[in-house]
């Protein structure tokens, strides 16, 4: 396929992007500073990115898919879901700290996460075939940030952020899928002691399930495939909640336990 920008140019960007996530800086929407940046471009930024990591060290431990929910969509007026990819360090414990100093504007969202089998047939087309192909299914609260300046956002633009990936928490307690109802768990957020959001997990897609289809057709669009083994985020069940130092936030999920993280 060929792109709008040459691959120095998406390189550079991807560059720029790699900074502003390690050391918590902001910077002009690409579509902004770069006409013809569209979502072909948000996504070859994105693999960019995955191989700049890759190179100093950082594991990948699976993806994200973002704007998979109405509430998601109509929050940052949009229509379409995003994927990235996530990293072991990425990850903090379930009850564990998480600093703020080096986020721009970080933000929670309760999701509902899959990790799937270490053997997966080659593509998810069903449910039944995700279900088949999934180990455990538990709670989580992706911690999302921006690194655009002025609060700035569209979807190219956010794709070469790797759709505002930050931090994760996964939590309470792990479930086989046959033992749930993916459509109607009840997902409740708390801030520090007052309830700030609400979904059924139903939310997502209709089904979580479903997020992780798109995800394998998306990557077998491009040639690649769903890895065993992989965590998945499947999409903010509601809308996101910013939160800041001082704050504790708890997802609590029907039949699966809660998931807190307090920001410092
Ligand atoms: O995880 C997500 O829902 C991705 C969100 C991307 C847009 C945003 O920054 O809210
Ligand atoms: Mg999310």
């Amino acid at each position: 396929m060929t792109l709008a920008l040459s691959r120095k140019a998406l390189s550079a960007i991807a560059e720029r992007v790699d900074e502003a996530q390690t050391n918590g800086r902001s910077l002009t929407l690409p579509t902004e500073a770069h006409e013809g940046f569209d979502m072909a471009c948000g996504y070859a930024v994105q693999d960019l990115l995955r191989d700049r990591w890759k190179v100093r060290g950082r594991r990948l431990v699976g993806y994200k898919a973002g704007l998979t929910s109405r509430a998601k969509m109509a929050q940052m007026k949009v229509d379409t879901p995003t994927f990235g990819f996530i990293t072991a360090d990425m990850a903090v414990p379930d009850g564990g700290i998480c600093p703020t100093r080096l986020l721009s504007r970080p933000r929670v969202e309760p999701e509902i996460a899959f990790v799937l089998k270490p053997d997966i047939a080659a593509a998810l087309r069903t449910e039944a075939d995700v279900l088949a192909a999934t180990d455990f299914i538990a709670p989580a609260i992706e911690i999302i940030d921006s690194r655009y300046a002025d609060y700035k956002f569209d979807l190219p633009s956010v794709v070469a952020d790797n759709s505002s990936s930050a931090r994760y928490v996964i939590g309470g307690r792990p479930r086989r899928p046959a033992e749930l109802d993916l459509r109607t768990i009840g997902i409740v957020v708390v801030q520090n002691g007052e309830v700030v959001g609400e979904a059924a997990s139903g939310a997502v897609l209709g089904n979580p399930a479903r997020t992780i289809i798109m995800l394998s057709q998306w990557l077998e669009d491009r040639g690649e495939a769903l890895e065993g083994g992989s965590l998945i985020l499947t999409g903010g069940a509601c809308e996101a909640q910013l939160v800041s130092a001082g704050d504790s936030v708890c997802a609590r999920f029907q039949d699966m336990g809660d998931v807190t993280v307090r920001f410092v």
